[in-house]
């Protein structure tokens, strides 16, 4: 392996002037502050990566470093060799600029060798990716390539404006699978997104093993569940838990939803007994929304979504739990507080916080519980208002900004375009500290771009919609707002369009950007 890398070296020289022009701004998000020298650093078929000693996250990080170099460089890159050789790679906890905090990280690259210092395993995550992305396009090939391995000199200290920074996917639309679910897993975490919400459920299917309700995936969730009669199928607790461990390796948080108490036609269509008449519904696969509602009034109602947040709660480490509460036109007002009243308080008996779509806010509830701002511009603003004035959170997913299942203009063949056409100027160019007059900076815990999945069937579906428009968004929530610049992000995006092409990522290759 040795002989062949270095072997392969002279060839590489015309790389270099590419490899020279890098510098320490390429990287998507935007880091904080960059303060490049002159030195360089090259990583050699003898290097090897240290990891902070006794730190068992710190190692899980160097092993997965080690895993995105290898290929692309055929080196070794040995994790914590007994003797190291020459410049190397070097993962430390602790004595970092304070700024820092819990997510973020200080790289220092210099001849001598690269050091990413964070205080916990999930900021050092975030600089490998920074690290990772600093290498160049070509770091994301397959097959070794035959090019010198440089950094560009200097330090960055990098963290996140907003503490959550979501990714959200709909698997009950269109159901997607475990392999596809990582595969997105690995594509958000480049980006710093730490925490995957799941859409597990709703009028269509139901898709997540619940003991207690034992028919309500297997029919709820099967073969011919997904919109339009197509496709189907679900995640049992076995799969749901390997899940959450293989995002937990990404420093992801899995927030699971089940939509409540509208958008339940497929758990009404297995049960008939979460009807008032107590007769199942059909089953429907087409997309109209809002037509659909638990009986508030049944205790078996109640019963059933104890039930099912308590097996939830049991397999979800992760602190919150989405209960949906969006679009529940046939619930009246008044049956949808006395709903809510009931069921946010089982989130907090069963250890979680309760997050749900912005329409909660009319339910005033308990000022621990999340809002998630979806932007109707109508009359939920002034619950929304209220929620923040008593102190609540609000996660923003303004959909005419950043849901990722509108079309990007006319020509789209993918989506919807109820919220309108995003390009991917229209997803990068406003500031979630300003854009919304009802939610104040201080009351954003962070932001989340939604991909629903009426529209998307397969894997490349998912990543045309979500490439590149999901890195504009992780860029708002993770960079400073000063930092925020429309020509600044499209030269990086532009410049990574051959890092998404190389990861084998269907993306969008939108006319606003020059992609090289
Ligand atoms: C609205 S926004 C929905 C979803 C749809 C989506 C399609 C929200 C909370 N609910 O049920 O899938 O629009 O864009």
């Amino acid at each position: 392996v040795l002989a062949a890398s270095v072997a392969a070296a002279p060839g590489a020289a015309a790389d270099q002037p590419a490899a020279e022009a890098r510098k320490l701004t390429d990287v998507i998000p935007a880091p904080v502050e960059t303060k490049p020298n002159n030195s360089k650093f090259w990583l050699t078929p003898i290097s090897s990566i240290k990891t902070e000693r006794g730190s068992k996250e710190a190692k899980q990080v160097g092993e997965y470093l080690a895993g995105v170099l290898r290929p692309a460089t055929g080196y070794p890159l040995p994790v914590n060799p007994r003797h190291s050789f020459g410049p190397g790679i070097s993962l430390q906890l602790g004595k970092a600029d304070p700024r820092i905090g819990e997510d973020g990280y200080q790289l220092d690259v210099a001849g001598g060798g690269v050091t990413v210092r964070a205080n916990t395993g999930a900021g050092l995550f975030a600089g490998v990716q920074t690290l990772r992305q600093l290498f160049g396009a070509q770091i994301e090939a397959k097959r070794p390539q035959p090019k010198l391995w440089t950094l560009p000199g200097g330090r960055i200290v990098d963290y996140p404006r907003f503490e959550h920074r979501g990714a959200m996917l709909d698997i009950a639309r269109h159901f997607h699978t475990l392999p596809e679910i990582k595969r997105y897993i690995d594509q958000i975490a480049q980006y710093k997104i730490n925490y995957l919400h799941l859409h597990l459920t709703d009028d269509q299917g139901w898709r997540i093993q619940i003991d207690s309700w034992p028919r309500l995936a297997p029919e709820g969730g099967g073969e011919g569940t997904g919109v339009d009669g197509v496709g189907g199928g679900f995640l049992t607790k076995a799969d749901y838990k390997e899940l959450i461990s293989y995002a937990a390796s990404r420093f992801i948080t899995v927030v699971p939803e089940v939509d409540l108490p509208g958008h339940t036609n497929a758990a009404q269509s297995v049960y008939g007994e979460l009807n008032c008449d107590g007769k199942p519904v059909p089953p429907r696969t087409d997309m109209e929304v809002g037509y659909s509602s638990l009986c508030i009034d049944s205790e078996v109602t109640y019963k059933f979504v104890e039930d099912v947040i308590r097996e939830l709660a049991e397999m979800t480490p992760g602190p919150y739990l989405h209960i949906g509460g969006d679009e529940a036109h046939s619930t009246p007002d008044a049956d949808y507080k006395k709903f809510m009243d009931r069921v946010i308080p089982m989130v907090t008996k069963y250890g979680k916080k309760a997050q749900g779509w912005h329409e909660i806010a009319k339910a005033a509830p308990p000022t621990d519980t999340v809002a998630q701002y979806w932007f109707t511009a109508n009359d939920t603003d002034a619950a929304v208002s209220e929620h923040v004035k008593r102190g609540g959170k609000v996660l923003l997913s303004p959909a005419p900004k950043v849901y990722l299942d509108m079309k990007y203009d006319e020509n789209t063949k993918l989506g919807l375009k109820w919220a309108g056409y995003i390009e991917v100027k229209t997803a990068y160019d406003w500031n979630p500290g300003t854009q919304f007059p009802v939610v104040p900076e201080s009351a954003i815990l962070g932001v989340e771009a939604p991909l629903w999945s009426e529209t998307l069937r397969t894997m490349d579906d998912i990543e045309f919609m979500a490439f590149p428009r999901l890195p504009a968004v992780a860029e708002l929530a993770w960079s400073a707002a000063a930092s925020h610049d429309w020509e600044s992000f499209r030269t990086r995006l532009g410049a990574h369009g051959p890092r998404l092409a190389l990861q084998g990522i269907d993306f969008y290759r939108s006319p606003q950007i020059d992609w090289k």
